[in-house]
């Protein structure tokens, strides 16, 4: 379905993201989702930290937005919604700065099960400042801060949220479109704690480095790589070492 994007975006904006960048297409999949909904934007906060995925809201959605310190997009969410407990709030930002510099806020809001519906746009990088390694970063990748090869295991974000005790956890990928937006959608409607891991390629530092060619062909290889967990059960885990598992995780009780 296509909508009018412009009616959700601030006037006069340019969106400042490179060819085939993930986060454009997240933008777009997150207003279908609220247009969906038929959730009145003015009655929503969007809160974000700093990075390249930071910018999705803020200063495009003609909504209130926060554009926030690095790492500390959580908490200045969850200080507000405890102000005004009404407010629809939306967390939108970066594997880094949610799960590496703002880790803690991460686990303990969902610990708390705060009442936000936080979405992780994860390029498995922080993309913003030159690709380097992060806790998401698969093992074995190189990036300009691991020549080497990234020695550590990364997170499994879902697993990490899901154990702290969020309501709704779940991964999806920009290339899934469909179910993507109907993630959204139930994130978006779930009361507690909802968390997306939300793959969205980088076809600038990430794809670049590890020469996955054009952007399209970037979306292309982690489209490959992305697997439904229904589909994944028969899989042995040599199978799986080089795909990407995505679907619910836990679901609300729905
Ligand atoms: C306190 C602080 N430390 C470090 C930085 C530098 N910095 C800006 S964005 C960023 C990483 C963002 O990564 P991520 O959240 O994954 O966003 P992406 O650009 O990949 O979308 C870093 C380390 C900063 N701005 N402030
Ligand atoms: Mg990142």
């Amino acid at each position: 379905m296509s909508i009018d994007l412009k009616q959700y975006l601030r006037p006069g904006v340019t969106l400042p993201f490179c060819a085939g960048c993930g986060d454009r297409i997240l933008l777009r999949l997150i207003l279908r989702a609220i247009d969906e909904l038929k959730i009145n934007i003015d009655d929503m906060l969007f809160v974000s930290g700093i990075g390249c995925a930071a910018w999705i809201p803020s200063p495009n959605f003609n909504a209130d937005t926060l554009h926030t310190l690095h790492g500390r997009a959580i908490a200045f969410a969850t200080g507000a919604k405890v102000f005004n407990p009404k407010l629809k709030t939306v967390v939108i930002s970066g594997d880094g700065d949610l799960a590496d510099i703002g880790g803690n806020h991460l686990i303990h809001a969902a610990r708390r099960n705060i009442d936000l519906t936080v979405l992780c746009a994860n390029n498995m990088n922080y993309g913003m400042t030159g690709g380097q390694v992060c806790s998401t970063t698969p093992k074995g990748v190189r990036t300009p801060t691991t020549p080497g090869g990234n020695p550590y295991h990364p997170f499994d974000l879902c697993k990490l949220v899901n154990a702290a005790g969020a309501t709704y956890v779940a991964r999806y990928s920009v290339t899934q479109p469909s179910v993507l937006v109907e993630s959204i959608k139930k994130a978006l409607q779930i009361e507690g704690f909802s968390f997306i891991d939300i793959i969205s390629p980088c076809p600038t530092q990430y794809g670049r480095q590890h020469r996955l060619g054009t952007p399209r062909e970037t979306l292309k290889f982690f489209e490959n790589r992305c697997i439904m967990k229904e589909d994944a059960k028969g899989l042995s885990e040599e199978e799986l070492e080089e795909k990407i598992v995505t679907g619910e995780f836990s679901d609300g009780g729905n």
